[in-house]
C-alpha cells in the first residue's frame, strides 16, 4: 500500500539513512567468523557453515578455530595476524577439511572491525595458486600507457570502463559521477550490444543514499556475486563480548540491503561489482559493473580492479584540474587587469566597469551590480534597482559567507521569478554588511535525461506494520525540462570572485587607514587651535590689559595737557583694545565648540532658545524686535551649544536689520531623518554669492564701521551644527531679508555614528 510521503517525511529520511553497516546478515557465498584473540576462539559464525561442515553453527561457538583448520595452518595464521596491517596477508589460501577426507580451499580475508574484533571471511578460491599479481600489473600498465596518450576527460573515462570490462568480463561497466547535489550520471559506459544504454542518464540522490556513499569511502570495493541468493544469519546476532550488533563496514561478505537488492532486480542485474573513486577524501564517483547472471570475482582480481581504480583515477583528478586550464589562465589575466584598473581609479567602482575587460568578464556573467551605501552601479542585464533593494535585503538576512552562488535563484528566493530572464543565476560577494558585488546569469531552459522518473524514485510501502522504501520499477528514459535555472557557476569563476573580494576589502581597509590618519591630523590641528586659544586668552590678555591700563592712565594723568586730537587717539586705542578682547573671547568660544567635550542629551529646544532670548533682552528691547515662533521639538543635542547657536543667529538678525523694526520668526519641521529649523528675518539680506563665505571664520561682508563684530558668530554656528552632524545654510536676496536653515538628525549624533554613515560615504566616494 503506497502511503502519503509528505506525512511520512521524517520517517522517509530515517528509512533512507538507515545504518546499513550494522548487520547480522552475510551473503551466502562465503563464511564469516568473528574471533576472540589471541586464542582465536569462535565468538560468532554465519549459519551457512552447517551446510559445509554438517555441524550446526551453534555448536561451533566458543570452540577454537583449530577444530576446523589444522594446527599447522593456524600456527601460520597466528604469526601473520599479529601485524597491525592485515592488508598484507589478504588473501591467504586456507585448506579446510570437510567431512571425510575432502578439502575445500578458501581465500581467507582478515580485518579488525571498529570495535577491534578480528573478523575472518572465507571466500571460495577459484584457483589453488595465488593469482600472480604481475599479470594484473601488465594489464594495468597497458591501460595506463593508453590512457596517458588521451587528452580528453571523456575519452579517458571511456578507456577506464573498457579496461575494467576487459579484466573482469562484466556485461556492463559504467563510470558514474556524483554531482554537487548528490544526484549523479553515467559519464562512460561499455556494455553488451543487446542492452539498452544508460550513458548520459541522471539518477537521483536517493538511489545511493548517504550511508551507502559513506561506506564507499571506507570500503573501496563491493561485490554482490548473486543478487538472487538468500542472505544468511550470523549467530548469535549480538557479539557475546560487546553485547552489540556487528559493525561490518569493512567486511566483504556483508549482505546488501533489501532495498538495493530489489533495485538491482528491477534493473535486471544478477551480479554487481562497485569500485569507489575518491578525490580529496570525497566520493567523486563509482565504477559500477553489472552482470545479468550471477558472477563471482575472486578477491585478488577485485583488488587489482581497486588498484586500477586508484591509479587511473589519480590521472582523472589531474586531468580535471588541467581541463579548464586555458579558461583559468584567461580569468587570472582578467583578474590582474581589473586589479590594476581599480588601483588606478580614485573610486574602485570605476575600475570595475569603465574599461575592457570589466566585471562581467571576470565570471562570464551577463549582468552585474555593485551596491555601495544603497547606491547601484549596474552593467549588462540586471534586475532593476527596486528589485535589487529587496534582493540585497534578502541576502543580508540569509547569507553570511564570503561568497554565495546559485544557478537557481528563483527556487530559493521566490521574488526572483519576476526577473528570471536576467537573474536565474546569481553570484554574490558581500564586501561589508551593506555593500555587495553581484553577478547575474539569465534562465537557460535545459533538458535532463533521467533513468526513470526522479519524482517517483521510490515509494513508501507498509508490510506487517513496518515502513519500507521500494525502488521504482521503471528505469525508462524520463525527460525533464528544467526551467528557472541558469548555467552553473564554475569553480574557477567563484574563486575569481573571491579574489576580487579580497582586493576590494583591502582597498576599503586602506582607505579606512587613510581616513584614520586624516582624523588624527584633524585632531592635531584642533588641539593646536585650542592651544592657541589658551595662549590667546592668557598670554595675550596680559599685554592687552597692560596697553589698556596705560592708555587709561595716560588719559587720567595728562587729561589737561591733551588736546582733542590726542583724546580721540586715546579713545581709538581703547576701542581697539576692547575689540581685541572680543576677538580673543570669540576665538576662545569657537575653539570650545568641541565634539568631545559636549554632552548630547534629550533637549527641549524651547529651553536653550529662552535662555538665548533672555541674554539678548537688551538689544531686543533697543531694536524693538518682534520675535515669533512655531512649536519647537525635543532633540538630541548639547543645550549650551544650542543656546549659543540661537543667540548668534538672533543677534545677527537684529544686527543686520533694515530701517524697519526687526521681525524674526523661528520654526521647525521634520524632513526625512532630520529636524529642519529656520530663523527668518526681514533685515538687509545678502547677495547669494556670499552665502558660503559668511560661515568662514573671520570673514566679514561689511566694514567694522558699518556693523560691529568679529566675523566669528556664524563660523561658531557652523561648527556647532557640524558637531551635531547637521547642515547649516542661508537663503537670501539682497534687501529681501534672510532665512538661516539648520538641521539636526532625529536620533542625534550617536545614531549617525553607530550606522557609520559618514565613514562609509567617504570610503566609497559617495554623498547622501
Ligand atoms: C547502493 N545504489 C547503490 C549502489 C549503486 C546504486 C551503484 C552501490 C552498489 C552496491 O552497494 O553494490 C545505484 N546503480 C545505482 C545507480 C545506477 C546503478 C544509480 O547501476 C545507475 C546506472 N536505493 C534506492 C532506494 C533506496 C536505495 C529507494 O533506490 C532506499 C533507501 C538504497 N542503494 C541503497 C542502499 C545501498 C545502495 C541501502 C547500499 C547497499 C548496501 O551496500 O547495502
Amino acid at each position: 500500500m503506497a502511503i502519503n510521503i509528505d506525512i511520512q517525511n521524517v520517517n522517509v529520511t530515517r528509512l533512507k539513512e538507515a545504518p546499513i553497516h550494522i548487520s547480522s546478515q552475510v551473503q551466502s557465498h562465503g563464511i564469516l567468523i568473528v574471533l576472540k584473540e589471541p586464542e582465536l576462539e569462535i565468538l560468532q559464525i554465519s549459519s551457512n557453515v552447517s551446510t559445509l561442515f554438517g555441524i550446526p553453527a551453534e555448536q561451533m561457538l566458543q570452540k577454537p578455530l583449530e577444530e576446523f583448520i589444522d594446527s599447522f595452518q593456524i600456527g601460520r595464521l597466528k604469526d601473520v595476524i599479529r601485524s597491525e596491517n592485515l592488508d598484507f596477508i589478504n588473501p591467504t589460501k586456507v585448506w579446510v577439511r570437510l567431512k571425510g577426507d575432502d578439502y575445500i580451499i578458501f581465500d581467507a580475508v582478515f580485518h579488525r572491525n571498529s570495535e577491534g574484533f578480528l573478523i575472518l571471511e572465507l571466500e571460495p578460491a577459484i584457483s589453488q595458486e595465488n593469482i600472480p599479481f604481475l599479470s594484473f600489473y601488465h594489464l594495468v600498465r597497458a591501460s595506463i600507457n593508453e590512457l596517458q596518450e588521451t587528452v580528453n576527460l571523456r575519452d579517458f573515462c571511456q578507456i577506464i570502463v573498457r579496461e575494467v570490462r576487459k579484466i573482469t568480463g562484466f556485461d556492463r561497466v559504467m563510470l558514474y559521477k556524483f554531482d554537487e547535489d548528490g544526484h549523479g550520471s553515467v559519464i562512460a559506459e561499455e556494455k553488451l550490444e543487446s542492452q539498452e544504454a544508460y550513458l548520459g542518464l541522471h539518477y537521483p540522490e536517493s538511489d545511493i543514499p548517504k550511508p551507502a556513499r559513506k561506506l564507499f569511502c571506507s570500503n573501496w570495493i563491493r561485490l554482490i556475486p548473486d543478487t538472487h541468493s538468500e542472505p544468511v544469519k550470523v549467530v548469535p546476532a549480538q557479539n557475546p563480548i560487546s553485547q552489540r550488533p556487528l559493525d561490518l563496514t569493512n567486511s566483504t561478505l556483508r549482505s546488501a540491503s533489501a532495498c538495493h537488492i530489489e533495485y538491482l532486480h528491477n534493473m535486471g542485474v544478477g551480479a554487481s561489482l562497485t569500485i569507489s573513486l575518491i578525490k580529496d577524501q570525497k566520493l567523486w564517483g563509482l565504477i559500477a559493473c553489472h552482470h545479468e547472471s550471477p558472477k563471482f570475482v575472486p578477491y585478488e582480481l577485485r583488488k587489482a580492479c581497486e588498484f586500477m581504480g586508484r591509479v587511473i583515477f589519480s590521472e582523472i583528478s589531474a586531468r580535471e584540474e588541467t581541463e579548464d586550464y586555458d579558461y583559468r589562465m584567461k580569468l587570472a589575466h582578467i583578474q590582474s587587469t581589473l586589479l590594476e584598473y581599480i588601483s588606478q581609479e580614485e573610486n574602485f567602482i570605476d575600475g570595475l566597469v569603465k574599461h575592457e575587460p570589466n566585471l562581467l568578464d571576470l565570471t562570464n556573467a551577463s549582468g552585474a551590480a555593485i551596491c555601495v551605501s544603497g547606491r547601484y552601479t549596474l552593467i549588462g542585464e540586471t534586475p532593476n534597482e527596486e528589485d535589487l533593494n529587496v534582493l540585497i535585503q534578502w541576502l543580508r538576512n540569509n547569507v553570511e559567507e564570503e561568497v554565495f552562488y546559485t544557478d537557481s535563484l528563483p527556487l530559493i528566493y521566490s521574488g526572483a521569478e519576476r526577473f528570471k530572464n536576467v537573474a536565474s543565476g546569481m553570484l554574490a560577494i558581500p564586501i561589508s554588511k551593506r555593500n555587495y558585488v553581484l553577478w547575474f546569469r539569465p534562465e537557460v531552459i535545459q533538458t535532463v535525461n533521467w533513468g526513470g522518473d526522479p519524482n517517483k524514485a521510490f515509494e513508501v510501502n507498509e508490510s506487517e506494520g513496518n515502513l519500507r522504501l521500494c525502488p521504482r520499477k521503471s528505469f525508462e528514459l524520463w525527460k525533464e525540462t528544467v526551467s528557472l535555472k541558469s548555467l552553473p557557476w564554475k569553480n574557477v569563476e567563484i574563486k575569481a570572485a573571491l579574489e576580487l573580494r579580497k582586493a576590494i576589502v583591502n582597498i576599503v581597509l586602506r582607505q579606512a587607514d587613510e581616513l584614520a590618519q586624516l582624523a588624527h591630523d584633524l585632531e592635531l590641528s584642533n588641539s593646536e587651535l585650542k592651544k592657541f586659544a589658551y595662549v590667546a586668552s592668557h598670554d595675550l590678555q596680559e599685554p592687552l590689559n597692560q596697553v589698556a591700563n596705560y592708555v587709561q592712565l595716560l588719559e587720567m594723568r595728562y587729561n589737561s595737557k591733551l588736546d582733542e586730537d590726542a583724546k580721540d587717539f586715546i579713545s581709538y586705542a581703547v576701542q581697539g583694545v576692547s575689540l581685541m578682547q572680543t576677538l580673543i573671547d570669540d576665538v576662545l568660544a569657537y575653539s570650545k565648540v568641541d565634539m568631545q567635550a559636549v554632552e548630547f542629551k534629550i533637549t527641549d529646544v524651547e529651553t536653550p532658545l529662552q535662555k538665548a532670548l533672555s541674554n539678548l533682552r537688551l538689544s531686543i528691547a533697543e531694536s524693538g524686535a518682534v520675535i515669533t515662533q512655531d512649536p519647537l521639538p525635543t532633540v538630541m543635542a548639547d543645550k549650551t551649544q544650542l543656546m549659543q547657536l540661537f543667540q548668534n543667529l538672533i543677534a545677527n538678525a537684529i544686527k543686520f536689520r533694515s530701517d524697519k523694526p526687526p521681525e524674526i520668526h523661528l520654526s521647525a519641521s521634520q524632513l526625512d531623518d532630520n529636524w529642519l529649523f529656520s530663523v527668518k528675518d526681514n533685515g538687509i539680506g545678502l547677495d547669494p554669492r556670499f552665502s558660503e563665505r559668511i560661515f568662514v571664520i573671520f570673514q566679514r561682508l561689511h566694514t567694522r564701521d558699518e556693523y560691529q563684530g568679529t566675523g566669528m558668530g556664524l563660523a561658531i554656528c557652523k561648527k556647532i551644527i557640524e558637531c551635531h552632524r547637521g547642515r547649516i545654510w542661508v537663503e537670501s536676496e539682497l534687501g529681501e531679508g534672510a532665512t538661516f536653515y539648520f538641521t539636526i538628525p532625529l536620533g542625534g549624533r550617536e545614531r549617525e555614528r553607530r550606522n557609520g554613515h559618514k565613514a562609509q560615504n567617504h570610503l566609497f566616494g559617495g554623498r547622501q
